[in-house]
């Protein structure tokens, strides 16, 4: 496996054809719409970190003796709402999957290179208005937006909050389609369905979500909007209204979306897995069958966020079997994976510390997954920092430690230059240590009785916050090292091969980076994928 062989960077690449603000502002060439996105998400990531932060520092003492209670409840809205929509969301399909899938499936560029470019100008859009709800007031409703507060009783900007929401809705709408037609009409030649690498799959699963669940959002998001400035009543029992219909259109969304967090996040771990066990995945078409099944069972669980809103207990009893049947497919994975792992030849390069952490921090996200599914627990759960661990350790533990993985693994074919090795691996590991400092301890806390969006809380709990708040920056020094080095590689990284890995695939077969179109001649696939033979048996 060679790490970088001096000076096979290639003549012309995508990147030769200028740096201007045009070349950028203007451009339809989706690997450079994937570094648009890349900027994007992650000076939201570090609005949303700081916002964690300041609410870290908070919860340090008992008493509300930093912030004040009203930009407490500011500052976790405003991180939960930048996080969700303007980070995590478009986080892995944006960046990794807007410069990947054409070339994983051998085509110049995705479907429609103009829309793609447009979607990326309504993020921007939806993230600037979000930004006018920050600076005129800031928003105190958390990312959920509940009903009665966020329509009769809050004076924050809502309205601002939710357009901007909206809006970004958009965008991901519009990238999700865009996938799904490049995926169906622009494979290569061999390329048949079951060829596909398992990050397009997850890519396409988790676009189908996108186009499906979405414009739910924006239809709730709207009636916010239009009860707040027009009064019509639809969330207000004074007016005929039912506040308990807000919360189903709400999560018959917000379900799905943790799965557009989630998804592409498994695509990823599945090509890092089967590269540095030099593996092919286990059970391949089992992952398929998995990814396709968690994207329907994903719209039928939606309910278990109202076990204790008044919803019937027949209706709880149903939500909650839907919610363990879920455990099924993603257990399916995890299995999976290890089996990958059995007898594999494996190398600790970055991109696999990062997908063996995945791995562990996921299995204790699903596990905890099933405890608040459980109808008796969740009364007692429901709304405590055992909650804020549970999706934590999904959505941060798991799917950000996967993008991070994936951004690792395909930099070399992103900027034709290698990261430094010892430091990668030593922010993985930071990462996984400070991650589990921060979020551990919030699983006793719940436990303990601790509730969320509180400022405040009994003395008793303050060694397990000190632990947890210490922890958020450690894990802070996580996420920088990776930013600094990498920005560091792009000038002076080895410069690298078009196969640093030695792994399977079409994004393989090109140059570092790629030129403009992707390939010089049109590929064709004639293997499975993941054809690893070195390890036989
Ligand atoms: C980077 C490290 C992060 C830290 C230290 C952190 C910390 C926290 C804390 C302490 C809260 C609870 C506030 C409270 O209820 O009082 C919170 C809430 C939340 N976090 Fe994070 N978080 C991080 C990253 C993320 C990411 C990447 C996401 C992605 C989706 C996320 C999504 C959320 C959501 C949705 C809430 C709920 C906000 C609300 O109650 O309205 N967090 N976070
Ligand atoms: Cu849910």
């Amino acid at each position: 496996m060679s790490t970088a062989a001096p000076g096979a960077w290639p003549r012309d690449h995508y990147l030769s054809s200028g740096w201007s603000l045009r070349a950028w502002l203007l451009t339809t060439d989706h690997k450079r719409i994937a570094w648009l996105y890349t900027a994007s998400i992650t000076f939201f990531f570090f609005l949303g970190g700081l916002a964690a932060l300041l609410v870290r520092l908070e919860l340090m003492t008992p008493v509300g003796d930093l912030l004040s209670a009203d930009f407490y409840n500011q500052m976790f809205s405003f991180h939960g709402i930048v996080m969700v929509w303007f980070f995590l969301i478009p986080s892995i399909p944006a960046t990794l999957g807007n410069f990947l899938i054409p070339i994983m499936v051998g085509a110049k560029d995705l479907a429609f290179p103009r829309l793609n470019l447009l979607s990326w100008y309504i993020y921007t859009v939806g993230g600037m208005v979000v930004l006018i709800a920050l600076l005129t007031g800031g928003v105190d409703t958390g990312w959920t937006f509940y009903v009665p507060l966020s329509t009769l009783f809050s004076n924050s900007a809502v309205v601002w909050a939710v357009a901007g929401v909206f809006v970004v809705g958009f965008s991901t709408i519009l990238t999700g389609l865009n996938f799904i037609v490049t995926i169906h009409t622009m494979r290569t030649r061999g390329l048949t369905w079951f060829r596909l690498p398992l990050f397009v799959w997850a890519n396409y699963a988790v676009s189908l979500v996108m186009v499906l669940a979405t414009p739910v959002l924006a239809m709730t998001l709207l009636l916010i909007a239009m009860e707040r400035l027009l009064g019509i009543g639809i969330f207000d029992p004074a007016l005929g209204g039912d506040p308990l219909l807000f919360q189903h259109l709400f999560w018959f969304y917000s379900h799905p979306a943790v799965y557009i967090m989630i998804l592409p996040a498994f695509g990823v771990v599945s090509e890092l897995i089967t590269c540095f066990a030099r593996k092919p995945v286990f059970g391949y078409h089992g992952m398929v069958i998995s990814l396709m099944t968690i994207t329907v069972l994903g719209f039928l669980v939606w309910g278990h966020h109202m076990f204790t809103s008044g919803l019937s207990l027949y209706a709880g009893i149903v939500f909650s079997l839907f919610s363990f049947l879920v455990a099924i497919p993603s257990a399916m994975k995890t299995f999976n994976w290890t089996a990958t792992l059995y007898k594999g030849r494996i190398t600790f390069h970055a991109p696999m510390i990062y997908a063996l952490s995945f791995i562990g921090l996921f299995t204790i996200g699903g596990l905890t997954g099933i405890i608040v599914a459980s109808l008796a627990a969740d009364v007692h759960l429901h709304d405590t920092y055992f909650v804020v661990a549970h999706f934590h350790y999904v959505m941060v533990g798991a799917a950000v430690t996967a993008y991070l993985g994936g951004l690792h693994f395909w930099w070399p074919k992103m900027t034709g230059r290698m990261y430094p090795e010892i430091w990668a691996r030593v922010a993985a590991v930071t990462l996984f240590i400070g991650f589990n400092l921060t979020f551990f301890p919030q699983f006793l806390l719940g436990y303990l009785g601790m509730p969320r969006r509180y400022q405040t809380y009994p003395e008793d709990f303050q060694i397990l916050n000190v632990m947890s708040s210490l922890g958020a920056g450690v894990l802070a020094v996580g996420y920088l090292l990776p930013m600094l080095y990498l920005l560091w590689s792009l000038r002076w990284g080895a410069k690298a091969p078009g196969n640093p890995w030695g792994a399977k695939g079409l994004e393989w077969e090109t140059s570092s980076p790629p030129p403009a179109h992707n390939f010089h001649q049109p590929k064709r696939v004639t293997e499975p994928p993941y054809a690893y033979h070195e390890y036989d048996d």
